[in-house]
């Protein structure tokens, strides 16, 4: 069977010469144009990058290399005795474009247990932070730090070919892949349970396994299959949402992985990006506050009204590019309906029912485009039952999910030979300067 590399050393010249052809015979091509409102408008909707692993359909949702979630779910490798895709299976679709052979899968496992442990400065900068540093913010610090080991960085300051670039970002994405679970599991029992010695980790897992083992979650196997159908379902979203887009941005730069993604975790963790996991069960706390035991559609409707007049977004609803109800919230809300525990949950049961009620009222109230649930409305609810109950910690998961996409994609950049990205940008005067033209 082919390793990784070996299977990328072969989807790589194909796809290099697509690049040309599109270069040579379309350079030209329109395929939009670009509005005043695109400008002002935080470039939504303008066509403006390359990014091969997924696209997002405005009504669908997404597909990975053209394959939807149900597609994935029924032939991307779980661990023997699983049945959720791992996150090895769906970071080898979304870097080659193929559907990894459980052994492609479990030999990538055994690479990435190789490869996970922390440089042991690294262990004691993230044991010297204070605990009331935001999680995220850690995560992100202790990406940036790993840039230390680098080897395209190091590659780079001895001199190397052009053509040569991905071999080395491909050793820096596996290695910082492998490390994510680590490093996000460090920061969780630092804050959270300093008491509890660190676990090891195991190298007949795979690395979901690894990281709910590292998190105190081992001996729960549902918690570990929702974090493998989690992981793997966040792992991309297509180039343009913030994260991705600026792990982009900086790794054009020639930026290594680690800093690249670092970049990338800062805008995950703004709350209108991947925060939202942490806003939707904080909003849904205070909402069950006050509204108490008895929850009816009635008192979830008043309790929308009151968020939207107090000019507060719901966290979990919307979206920038889906018209639909994304179909990641579909595949987490049936693992719940899946499991007569879940489905007893009252904290489950309060996202359903909102979820039912949400989009009526968010379409009375006028403004947003997509009134319809995003992941976010209930990837942390499940988490929440199983007893991962410190919501600030949920983007976290997100960040090591993320990584999958966002940190692979730098791979292709760099074997296509992707520029550095500088967009246009104009003051008011001079868009109107523009405008008379
Ligand atoms: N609640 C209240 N108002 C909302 C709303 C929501 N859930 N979603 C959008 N709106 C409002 C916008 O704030 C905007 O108001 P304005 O005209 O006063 O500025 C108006 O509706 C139009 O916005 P839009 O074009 O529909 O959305 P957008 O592309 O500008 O923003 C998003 C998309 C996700 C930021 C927005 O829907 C939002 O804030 N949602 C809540 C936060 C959230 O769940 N984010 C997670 C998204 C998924 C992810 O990245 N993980």
């Amino acid at each position: 069977t082919k390793t990784l590399k070996e299977t990328l050393q072969e989807v790589i010249p194909p796809k290099q010469e697509q690049l040309k052809r599109l270069k040579a015979e379309h350079g030209q091509t329109v395929v939009g144009d670009v509005k005043v409102e695109n400008i002002i408008g935080g470039m939504r909707g303008l066509k403006a990058m390359l990014w091969e692993a997924s696209v997002l359909d405005p009504n669908e949702g997404i597909r990975f290399h053209g394959l939807s979630i149900p597609d994935c779910q029924k032939v991307l490798p779980p661990v023997p005795g699983g049945k959720e895709m791992t996150a090895e299976s769906m970071l080898w679709l979304l870097l080659t474009g193929k559907v990894p052979t459980p052994e492609q899968s479990s030999q990538l496992s055994a690479e990435l247990a190789e490869r996970g442990e922390l440089p042991s400065f690294v262990e004691k900068f993230l044991d010297s932070l204070p605990k009331t540093l935001h999680p995220m913010s850690q995560l992100s610090m202790g990406v940036a730090a790993l840039n230390h080991d680098s080897v395209f960085q190091a590659a780079y300051e001895r001199g190397i070919n052009k053509t040569d670039y991905w071999t080395y970002t491909l050793e820096d994405c596996i290695n910082l892949v492998a490390k994510m679970p680590t490093l996000a599991a460090r920061i969780y029992r630092n804050i959270y349970h300093p008491d509890r010695s660190t676990v090891p980790i195991d190298k007949d897992l795979d690395l979901v396994g690894n990281y709910s083992n590292m998190l105190g979650f081992g001996n729960n196997k549902n918690m570990t299959e929702y974090l493998r159908l989690y992981i793997a379902l966040h792992g991309d979203h297509e180039g343009g949402n913030a994260s991705a887009h600026t792990a982009h941005l900086v790794g054009s730069t020639l930026a290594d992985p680690y800093l690249a993604y670092a970049a990338g975790l800062n805008a995950l963790a703004g709350p209108l990006h991947g925060l939202a996991n942490q806003e939707v069960l904080r909003w849904q706390m205070a909402m069950q506050k006050e509204i108490g035991d008895t929850i009816t559609h009635d008192n979830i409707r008043e309790y929308l009204w009151k968020t939207l007049k107090s000019g507060q977004v719901v966290p979990g609803h919307g979206h920038g590019v889906l018209r639909n109800p994304d179909p990641r919230f579909i595949a987490l809300l049936e693992f719940a309906k899946s499991r007569p525990e879940l489905q007893a949950s009252p904290t489950i049961q309060l996202v359903q029912q909102t979820s039912e009620v949400a989009p009526e009222v968010l379409k009375g109230h006028g403004k947003t485009k997509n009134p319809y649930p995003n992941v976010d409305a209930a990837s942390g609810c499940v988490l929440y039952h199983y007893g991962l109950t410190e919501f600030k910690y949920y983007t976290v998961i997100f960040g090591v999910s993320r990584a999958l996409g966002a940190i692979t994609q730098l791979v292709w950049a760099r074997a296509l030979g992707l520029p550095i990205e500088r967009p246009k940008s104009y003051s008011m005067d001079a868009l109107e300067k523009l405008i008379k033209n």
